[in-house]
């Protein structure tokens, strides 16, 4: 075959030196007109939004591929370190607004809207969420590489493109019906499919032992059935400082000749049903926040994640560096999200001995130089075990590779504590039983150089509870890193009327350096400033109330306090504390003890994972309680109590600005750190919350007085529990026995007989882990404490300002730069002009 003449004659270079885009009202109306009329095909009799908002995101993605590509070159040149964040979570939310703000473009983009009869908001407003994520920890991602391009570090972070997201909740009849999300359905503008990088992933199987010419024993895994994994990337920008780094998400895809056999035979149509086999794997994110998947199809997602990340990361290595692995681990780091990508130990030992042909001692070498571990919960249903039948079957290879490790590891602790079986049998990957499982997190820590976990009180737990022994051993491994929230979307983009008001009082350099929020404290006590912040958050409020009118059509009075929770339901968090509150309330009311009474309207979302039962029947109860009291005449303006659906990244964009309170009720000991807290005192919400996760951190900064503590500590937990007896509690507490007898007599489920019974034996179980009922007291104190302070609404307003300008650390620039400095060691890498 001749060569082709184009690539000889035309070098490749000219193929993309194209002109500069403007940056302008005009360039990018002249685009949107462009792709609305000629790609998309649309035109003035289009009624669909959509094509407006996809013609509009084409403009402003090209814009972000411009700049893309010069990143990649800069990285490409300086030859830096680079680190690679693996989650099987990213909880991105929109991107059109986000990509508008870090371009610079948001005047640009809405006068030029304008000019063509367009509404901006309408448009962002159409874009469905990318909501491949449960709730935090998947938003910690997300915020995470915001942070990482804002500080022009070289951080790729890899995760699964699942068809569908996180479900969409509906509330029938008080209760969640879930309904799939697919998110897909109408195109992803945002992302570029790459072929080119594909990856083979093998599964199942079994090895053999071949012995080489020179004698040398390797293994090899055979009979696999294979799977590809394609690659799709999407450009995160920094914050107008032209980098943009990637997001690349995996998809699984049968392979080209898959089930020739079959062809063969004839069985065409089987053959090509068979496909669904390989892209059922990345199909779609399991929804159980915190818990437990004890499902094959799970592993398999989070062995193709691991596998092609790997084998990406390490082809562009054999690619530039050859066979010479003695720089790999100089160069790169791996930081696992918790345990779900955590086979990503076992996998590189195995590329890097069974691929390229290393040996044991210098592959175990480069893999705890260059793997670092995020622990995000100390809950033991959340801890990821896997039976080793299952592994064996899916993953033989992988489980020898583990026994391995193990083996050695052994050793390692015998010789440091000789004699010690109960210690081997306490530290040892594969848990014994009847049937024998292997310990994620076990392998993640031997695997690693740095384990760290997301708040001080987390960190200081693990090192002293779940993972002791792991401590004495390695206490040179551990490390906390605060979570944080990025300030780009969770105040300057969800709240850019309070943005603008911060921006012209103290600068805007808070965008990048959130510390400088410390600055507002001298305009606490301003009463010029406090009536503006006032009117901003009052907007604000109103703007959240819109949104739920349409939902809901019921009356909010915009004076009344709104208390606000809002995050995945689940016993620890206990939402049940919550409610109790509210029907105490109620019951005051009815009884009239209504003396100085602080109107509250109290706002409760999130999802439930569609297998927990209890978490389901808390949803119940909030719409039955919220039914009997928004239509109870007696109530007025006084009290009500709304049910937020479909909890998710956008609608906390509208609601965080217009919270008072932040509830952050979890028992003492079990919420890890806790984001949404952040973004609710960043936009100015006051906290009440227990002393747990990154609630002390968030009462260290702002101080005692301006933080509703209540609650028992992490220590007094563990210590009442050993004695804890609720039904004594509640005989002593007469607010309480009432709020008890309320429920037991069925007062919100008249026409439902028994369906609270499970709610009201768990708070009254002497076993109850969550102790609910020995905090209500402490709760209902502070509460009242929080009725005061809003009462007088110069000092609430004192508060919320200290509030917002206290939340400096709580950015994830800091946390970044903390995971940065401590164990990624990356250079910053500016982008080329
Ligand atoms: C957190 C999870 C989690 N911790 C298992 N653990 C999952 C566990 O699908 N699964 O199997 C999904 C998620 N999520 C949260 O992480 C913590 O509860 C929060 O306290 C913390 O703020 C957040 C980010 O660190």
């Amino acid at each position: 075959m001749p060569k082709r003449q184009l690539t000889k004659s035309h070098p490749k270079a000219d193929i993309t030196n194209l002109p500069a885009l403007g940056m302008d009202k005009e360039g990018l109306k002249e685009d949107f007109k462009r792709y609305y009329g000629h790609r998309l095909g649309r035109d003035e009799h289009s009624s669909s939004l959509h094509y407006a908002y996809e013609g509009f995101s084409l403009a402003i993605s090209d814009r972000l591929i411009e700049r893309w590509k010069k990143t990649y070159n800069a990285y490409k040149e300086t030859d830096c370190k680079r680190a690679y964040y693996l989650s099987m979570e990213f909880l991105m939310g929109r991107t059109l607004s986000n990509a508008m703000l870090n371009l610079g473009l948001n005047d640009a983009a809405k006068t030029a809207m304008y000019d063509l009869g367009l509404d901006l908001e309408e448009l962002v407003d159409n874009e469905p969420d990318a909501g491949l994520g449960n709730g935090g920890l998947g938003r910690l991602a997300a915020c995470f590489i915001d942070s990482c391009a804002t500080l022009q570090l070289p951080v790729t972070g890899y995760g699964l493109r699942y068809e569908y997201g996180m479900f969409t909740q509906l509330i029938v009849s008080g209760e969640q019906v879930e309904k799939p999300d697919h998110w897909l359905r109408n195109g992803n503008v945002w992302e570029i499919e790459r072929l080119e990088y594909k990856q083979r992933i093998k599964f199942g199987g079994r090895t053999e032992v071949h012995v080489d010419e020179y004698g040398k024993k390797r293994v090899v895994w055979v009979d696999t059935h294979d799977v590809l994994a394609i690659p799709f990337d999407t450009p995160i920008p920094g914050f107008q400082n032209g980098t943009v780094n990637t997001l690349r998400l995996w998809k699984a895809a049968a392979t080209e000749e898959f089930n020739l056999d079959e062809f063969n035979a004839g069985d065409y149509a089987e053959s090509v049903a068979a496909k669904n086999t390989a892209e059922n794997i990345t199909m779609v994110l399991y929804p159980n926040d915190a818990n437990e998947n004890g499902k094959a199809l799970r592993l398999k997602q989070q062995y193709l994640l691991a596998s092609a990340s790997l084998q990406d990361v390490l082809e562009k290595w054999v690619g530039n560096h050859g066979k010479d692995f003695s720089q790999f681990a100089a160069k790169n780091c791996f930081q696992l999200n918790d345990t779900h990508p955590s086979i990503a130990v076992a996998e590189l030992m195995r590329l890097l001995i069974d691929e390229h042909d290393l040996e044991w001692h210098e592959a175990w070498l480069i893999t705890r130089e260059t793997m670092a571990y995020t622990n995000h919960t100390l809950l033991p249903e959340a801890l990821e075990r896997w039976s080793v039948s299952l592994f064996r079957h899916l993953l033989p290879r992988l489980l020898e590779i583990i026994f391995d490790i193990n083996a050695h590891f052994l050793a390692e602790v015998s010789a440091r504590w000789p004699g010690d079986i109960d210690r081997l049998a306490r530290m040892s990957l594969i848990e014994e039983g009847h049937e024998q499982h292997v310990r994620m997190a076990y392998l993640a820590i031997v695997g690693s150089f740095s384990v760290n976990g997301v708040a001080e009180l987390h960190s200081k737990l693990l090192q002293q509870g779940l993972f002791r022994d792991f401590y004495e051993l390695w206490p040179e491994k551990f490390n906390n890193k605060t979570n944080g929230v990025t300030p780009r979307r969770w105040l300057a983009s969800c709240n850019p009327e309070l943005a603008a008001l911060i921006s012209e009082t103290i600068g805007d350099g808070w965008l990048t350096d959130l510390t400088q929020l410390k600055k507002l404290e001298k305009f606490a006590d301003d009463k010029k400033f406090q009536k503006r912040w006032q009117q901003v958050r009052h907007n604000a409020k109103k703007r959240l109330v819109d949104l739920k009118k349409i939902e809901h059509d019921i009356d909010i009075n915009l004076d009344a306090l709104f208390d606000v929770q809002v995050k995945r339901i689940h016993e620890y968090k206990r939402q049940l504390l919550n409610v109790l509150h509210v029907i105490h309330l109620y019951d005051r009311i009815k009884r009239g003890d209504t003396a100085n009474w602080t109107n509250r309207c109290v706002l409760i979302g999130g999802k439930a994972a569609p297998g927990y039962f209890m978490a389901k029947r808390i949803i119940k109860l909030i719409n039955n309680v919220a039914d009997v009291i928004n239509n109870d005449p007696a109530v007025g303006d006084k009290l009500k109590l709304v049910f937020l659906p479909n909890y998710r990244v956008s609608a906390m964009e509208k609601i965080c600005p217009g919270a008072d309170l932040s509830e952050q009720i979890s028992t003492a000991g079990k919420e890890a750190s806790g984001t949404g807290n952040m973004k609710f005192m960043m936009n100015g919400a006051l906290t009440i919350g227990t002393l747990d996760g990154a609630n002390i951190e968030i009462r260290e900064e702002v101080g005692d007085e301006n933080f509703f503590l209540f609650g028992l500590t992490e220590q007094e937990v563990e210590e009442t529990r050993r004695h804890y007896d609720p039904v004594s509690i509640i005989e002593a507490d007469e607010d309480l026995k009432r709020v008890m007898n309320l429920l037991e007599m069925r007062y919100f489920n008249s026409f439902e007989p028994d369906i609270f019974d499970p709610i009201i034996a768990s708070l009254k179980s002497p076993h109850d882990p969550w102790m609910t009922i020995a905090d209500f007291r402490s709760f209902i104190d502070a509460q009242r404490r929080v009725e005061e302070a809003y009462r007088d609404q110069e000092r609430w307003t004192r508060m919320s300002i200290l509030n917002c300008a206290a939340s400096g650390k709580f950015s994830t620039d800091r946390t970044i730069s903390d995971y940065n400095n401590e164990i990624w060691k990356l250079t910053p890498v500016p982008a080329q002009k």
